[in-house]
């Protein structure tokens, strides 16, 4: 703990010194990075944004597309995360997958990673399983419908 001596400690010093402040301003790009982002379509809940870019899928193009691009298909968590993919819904005036589905036990819903759910948003009478409905969507006005899978909705993904 800073008891070391010689020329060699005070090279290795000078790099940590070197290497603090480039984290720093590096640390400062990106979150520069990151509020321009957020403003071009994006929103933000937590630690988490959200972005769509147009385009739509199915629930499986939905989940590829988000991982493809090295995110997750929009999964809220809480009220905070529902509302702001519901902003993006309305200002693309398209309901949205969310990665939740109960394709493995009906009733059973599940974010993709496997956990159960552990906030839920549904619109009065949902899940109703009309058919067969495993997928989830996202309404305008933020409330869950489930759904069948094969629809072609707004795809936001979360990063
Ligand atoms: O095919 C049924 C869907 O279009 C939806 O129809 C109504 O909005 C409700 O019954 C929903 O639950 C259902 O998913
Ligand atoms: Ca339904």
């Amino acid at each position: 703990q800073g008891d070391c001596g010689g020329r060699e400690c005070d090279l290795l010093k000078t790099e940590i010194r070197d290497l603090q402040e480039q984290l720093k301003a590096l640390k400062a790009t990106v979150g520069k990075i990151q509020k321009a982002w957020i403003f071009m379509n994006g929103n933000s809940a937590g630690e988490k944004t959200f972005q769509a870019n147009g385009s739509e899928g199915d629930f499986e193009t939905s989940k590829a597309t988000c991982s493809q691009a090295g995110g997750l298909l929009a999964s809220p968590r809480n009220s905070a995360e529902n509302t702001a993919i519901q902003q993006i819904v309305v200002r693309h005036n398209k309901a949205a997958y969310v990665g939740i589905n109960d394709i493995e036990t009906e009733g059973s819903f599940k974010y993709l990673s496997g956990e159960a759910i552990g906030y839920s948003n549904w619109a009065g009478g949902e899940p109703n399983n009309l058919g067969t409905e495993d997928c989830v969507e996202i309404y305008p006005d933020g409330r869950w419908n489930d759904r069948s899978c094969n629809e072609k909705r707004l795809i936001i993904c979360e990063f």
